[in-house]
């Protein structure tokens, strides 16, 4: 009995000073002082018995970067609701706010050593739970106070940090008329736009936002910070092309700027009895005036009006002949004008456009029969639903075509290997109130993309891509992108993250770990 007895006791004392003494190196290493060593050291041994090593890598947080930089309770709550939707709002134990590339890295490190939960956000965007939003059970490491916005003194470069939203980079850039694809409403942050690949109202002619990055800084798992370009881990580079979070933290993207200042735009609004018309001009749009591919044209069908944004990547003094489907047809006629042709800079367009239009994951082929089914089959459930819990949705087609993937090959390639014809991507936005009616209101949707792609495949028009920075969190665009890209992505993460941080720590996001597996 003495004897056992003795002996546990040994080990505890072992356990705990082991511990301590691989805290103290850490400790060191972060330049932490001797009190703060030997504090943070004997609550490390402490709480890890308890299992409670959140509460010291908060602490320790806050001794390395400070206090300004990591809250602890009680948190800010406008910082636990600074996000797109309110299916994300959640407490994190912690919150880190890194204000430059070294701090990122020292987050990570104390991330890595203590083995903690975390979850990252840059905008906050993402209407998918835990993709930028973690429980008590992590820290959430927010990029917001990384956004500088810094035109190259030749012009031919913005670098722009991952927390910056792109409302702030037009803004800023537009006092010297200079330009870069980016997202399209204002409160979008960089840092997640561009990890998914992210469409611009200029993709058609310039490429996804990814495919026009020159250079990405990178802080690693292990801290270090490294730059991915044409030049310099080409691996990575591709990679963080649309590849997602699965490879470091991004606290820098080099961004080239676009030949073009002025665009020309118009709105026009039309009622719904006439989404037939209007989705008839768009087909024949897409046969034709699309070939020009200065001409952008964004549809927006909610329940009860069709906005329509027509964007030609040039000014000019008439409506551009490429959108005569739509402007010299008496079979579409707007109810109103909501904007006459303009000369916009991108920077007015994108404070008009607010919050109106986002975009969305692929299905289908070009299929002017099959829009118009699936419309129907989604306006009828999206009634029902309004019915039922007075949800707003809407039906969102965004044209893609073969210039915009041969953008991003000739910037060196990407990941998402979208097939190189003409296509249309379906997306919606919902807006309900009540939590308890989100499984009903998530069915619409669910249920129309698996319409979508039922009548496509009948057709011979069902394409696999799923674009991430649309994607629902029960989708799997990582997957979509083809057996080849998810394997060479996997031997990226695994060659940049050995250890596997952004795998098994990250709380949320489209991973490699969850890719294909179902
Ligand atoms: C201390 O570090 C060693 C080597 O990395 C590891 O095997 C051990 O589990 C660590 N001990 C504690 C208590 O963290
Ligand atoms: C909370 O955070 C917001 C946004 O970061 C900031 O503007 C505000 O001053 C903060 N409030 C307090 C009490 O720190
Ligand atoms: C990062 O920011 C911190 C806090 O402002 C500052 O002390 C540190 O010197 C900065 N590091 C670098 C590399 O700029
Ligand atoms: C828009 O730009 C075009 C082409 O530069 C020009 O001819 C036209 O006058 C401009 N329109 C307005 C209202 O300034
Ligand atoms: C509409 O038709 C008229 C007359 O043929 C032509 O002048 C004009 O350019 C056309 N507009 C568009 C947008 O194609
Ligand atoms: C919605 O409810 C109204 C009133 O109860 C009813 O007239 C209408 O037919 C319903 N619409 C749908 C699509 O169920
Ligand atoms: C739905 O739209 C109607 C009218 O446009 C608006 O009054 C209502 O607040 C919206 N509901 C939600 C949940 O956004
Ligand atoms: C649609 O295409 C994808 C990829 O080719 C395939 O995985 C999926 O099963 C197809 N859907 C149907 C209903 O055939
Ligand atoms: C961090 O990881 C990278 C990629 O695995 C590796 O090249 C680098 O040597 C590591 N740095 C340190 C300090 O271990
Ligand atoms: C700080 C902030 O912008 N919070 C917003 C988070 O999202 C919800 C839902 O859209 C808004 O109501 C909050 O204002």
């Amino acid at each position: 009995m003495h004897t056992i007895y003795y002996i546990f006791t040994v080990l505890g004392a072992t356990w705990t000073t082991c511990a301590q003494g691989n805290f103290s190196a850490f400790g060191q290493s972060l330049h932490l002082t001797r009190p703060e060593l030997s504090h943070l050291g004997r609550a490390y041994a402490r709480a890890s018995m308890d299992g409670d090593t959140l509460a010291v890598a908060c602490l320790t947080a806050q001794a390395a970067l400070g206090k300004v930089q990591v809250q602890t309770r009680p948190l800010n709550y406008t910082i636990i609701h600074e996000n797109w939707s309110q299916t994300c709002w959640s407490e994190p134990y912690c919150v880190i706010q890194p204000r430059n590339a070294s701090q990122v890295s020292i987050s990570l490190r104390i991330i890595g050593f203590f083995s903690v939960q975390f979850a990252v956000r840059s905008g906050g965007h993402s209407p998918n739970p835990g993709w930028s939003s973690i429980g008590q059970q992590g820290l959430l490491l927010d990029l917001q106070r990384l956004n500088t916005v810094a035109l190259s003194s030749d012009g031919t470069m913005a670098s722009v940090g991952p927390g910056a939203r792109w409302g702030d980079v037009y803004a800023s850039l537009d006092s010297t008329k200079a330009i870069v694809a980016g997202g399209r409403e204002p409160t979008i942050g960089v840092g997640g736009l561009v990890l998914g690949g992210g469409l611009s109202h200029v993709s058609n002619e310039f490429g996804l936002v990814a495919d026009n990055v020159k250079r990405f800084e990178v802080s690693l798992a292990n801290g270090s910070i490294v730059d991915a370009s044409a030049t310099s881990n080409t691996d990575l580079f591709w990679a963080l092309k649309g590849g997602g979070p699965n490879f470091g933290i991004v606290t820098r993207y080099d961004l080239y700027t676009l030949p073009i200042y002025q665009l020309w735009v118009q709105i026009n609004a039309y009622s719904v009895n006439q989404v037939p018309a209007v989705l008839a001009a768009y087909h024949t749009w897409q046969q034709g005036g699309v070939s020009d591919v200065k001409s952008n044209v964004e549809l927006n069908i909610a329940l009860d009006y069709v906005a329509v944004v027509f964007i030609y990547a040039e000014p000019s003094a008439q409506p551009p002949a490429a959108f005569a489907a739509f402007f010299n047809s008496t079979d579409v006629q707007p109810v109103q004008v909501a904007l006459p042709g303009t000369n916009l800079t991108y920077h007015e367009l994108d404070v008009i456009l607010g919050s109106v239009m986002p975009v969305g994951p692929a299905r289908t082929r070009i299929d002017a029969d099959l829009t118009q089914a699936v419309y129907s089959f989604w306006r009828e459930k999206a009634l029902d639903a309004h019915n039922a819990t007075g949800a707003n949705q809407s039906f969102i087609l965004q044209y893609v075509g073969p210039n915009l993937v041969q953008q991003g090959l000739n910037n060196g390639g990407n990941p998402l290997n979208i097939p190189t014809e003409a296509q249309q991507w379906w997306t919606t936005v919902a807006d309900w109130t009540e939590a308890a009616d989100d499984a009903l209101v998530r069915s619409v949707s669910a249920e129309t993309a698996a319409h979508w792609e039922e009548l496509g495949a009948k057709r011979g028009s069902n394409l696999s891509f799923v674009f991430m920075n649309d994607a629902s969190r029960d989708q799997d665009p990582l997957a979509s992108y083809g057996a080849e890209s998810l394997e060479k992505l996997r031997q990226v993460a695994a060659r940049y993250d050995p250890g596997r941080v952004f795998q098994t720590l990250q709380h949320g996001g489209f991973l490699l770990d969850r890719a294909g597996r179902t």
